[in-house]
């Protein structure tokens, strides 16, 4: 078995994997305890990627919740699932890492490294064979920006031949009660470019307008956010979890969505997504699905539409009346248009799992190498300059044993992969001749 190891870090790493594994044990019939009550033996197939079986189809999440202060921590200890997760992988340190990626780096997190990466190597252990690891965390603040990265350089090192994806989201500035927002965003980039291998990229301000305009919730807050979130994680890792026609893996995956090592900074979209009160009126069909798979409504980060061009597309498709046949054509249509490079031939995949998400019939998850992904690399760079030009607020990571070098590395990392995506975008068949 080819098991994935997830690392929760920070407070929306910690409430996100939380709904991720409600989702997970739904679809494969684990109760809040561990105990498998399915219907099918299509639920147990595959269940020990992502679980481990500790006696007869009793099973854990393999799974870690790491934070520096208690509070995200203390929410699993006493939420319905307490006693899904080993109490041994919950784990917070002794201080909050007060928004600063340093403290969370170089101070706090690293005081907790070794702690950490003696339990991961024990998980890693018990594993036939690890395929991946995978991080949930949002960029920008301490503990899942600054003990985030730590984790994910430190697993690199030791796991080098393994995959690291991460779920990572990218801040709502204009929203923001912290001012070293930029810092941290930045600072992480850096790490993310490097050490992992494919990044999807989520941003709060795309994900509250899901809220509001498409599914009506006008009220709509980070649990409804990690809801959605939740549902495209489960997407994703479908054709992992479960067996199917056109299935794929974390390392097919990255071969087939990275054309180049750091242009691993993949979108992703959705569908169906409609207000309660509107979707049974709907007919989610093939083309529907294909249709709003390439949806500006339907992605999960705002990118730059009228430049950005498709490097790499795959459509993850879930229910069983779907026609492959007639997804094939439709997808080969779409990536003979304007938007999608011409330079990479065959660069739309389709991948199918029978088993349709709950309460749905039929739905597609969609990931995308796409060069306007780049606004979001701007949205963070440009604050990140203003406040760096003045050297403002530096003393909070300067005091935690940083050094100004990293945020002129991050800076500079960043510009770079700007460029990268940038000359892609504007590469053309010609070019070449
Ligand atoms: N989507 C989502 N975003 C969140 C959630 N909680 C916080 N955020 C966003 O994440 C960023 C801050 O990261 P947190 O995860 O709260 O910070 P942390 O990793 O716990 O580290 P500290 O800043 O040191 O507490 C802000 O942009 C928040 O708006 C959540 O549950 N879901
Ligand atoms: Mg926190």
């Amino acid at each position: 078995m080819r098991e994935i190891i997830t690392i929760q870090v920070g407070q929306a790493g910690n409430s996100i994997g939380e709904k991720f594994w409600e989702l997970a044990c739904d679809e494969h019939g684990i109760d809040c305890c561990g105990n498998f009550h399915g219907e099918s033996d299509l639920q147990l197939e595959r269940i020990n990627v992502y679980f481990t079986e500790v006696k007869n189809q009793r099973y854990v999440p393999r799974s870690i919740f790491i934070d520096l202060d208690q509070n995200s921590i203390n929410k699993i200890h006493n939420s319905n699932n307490k006693n899904l997760f080993n109490p041994e992988f919950l784990i917070n340190g002794k201080m909050s890492a007060s928004n600063n990626f340093a403290k969370g780096y170089h101070t706090e997190g690293a005081e907790i490294l070794s702690e950490l990466m003696n339990i991961i190597r024990k998980i890693a252990e018990e594993c036939d064979l690890v395929h991946g690891f995978q991080f949930l965390h949002s960029i920008s603040g301490g503990a899942g920006g600054g003990l985030g990265s730590l984790l994910i350089d430190n697993i690199r090192q030791e796991y080098s031949d393994r995959i690291i994806k991460s779920y990572s989201i990218f801040p709502a500035l204009s929203m923001s009660q912290i001012v070293v927002e930029p810092y941290n965003a930045v600072l992480t980039m850096n790490h993310l470019i490097e050490n992992t291998d494919e990044t999807f990229c989520f941003d709060n301000i795309t994900l509250f307008d899901i809220l509001n305009k498409t599914l009506r919730l006008s009220s709509g807050n980070f649990t409804d956010i990690n809801q959605i979130l939740a549902q495209v994680m489960i997407g994703i890792t479908a054709c992992f979890r479960f067996p199917g026609q056109l299935n794929m893996d974390l390392r097919k995956l990255a071969v087939n969505m990275i054309p180049f090592p750091t242009l691993h900074f993949l979108m992703t979209s959705f569908s169906p997504l409609h207000a309660r009160q509107t979707v049974r009126y709907q007919n989610i069909n093939e083309h529907m699905l294909i249709k709003q798979m390439f949806n500006i409504n339907n992605q999960m980060l705002t990118f730059d539409s009228q430049h950005g061009k498709y490097l790499t597309a795959t459509g993850i498709f879930r229910g069983r009346s779907l026609s492959l046949k007639l997804l094939h054509d439709l997808i080969s249509k779409e990536k003979n248009h304007q938007h999608f490079v011409q330079w990479i031939p065959n660069n739309c995949k389709i991948a199918h799992c029978d088993i349709p998400p709950k309460g749905l019939l039929r739905s597609v998850t969609g990931i995308a190498n796409n060069t306007g992904i780049i606004k979001q690399f701007d949205y963070i760079l440009q604050p990140f300059t203003k406040l760096f030009q003045r050297r403002a607020f530096i003393h909070w990571f300067i005091g935690e044993g940083m050094e100004e070098i990293e945020l002129i590395e991050g800076e500079n990392r960043i510009k770079d992969l700007i460029k990268d995506y940038q000359q892609y975008e504007n590469t053309t068949i010609e070019n070449d001749e």
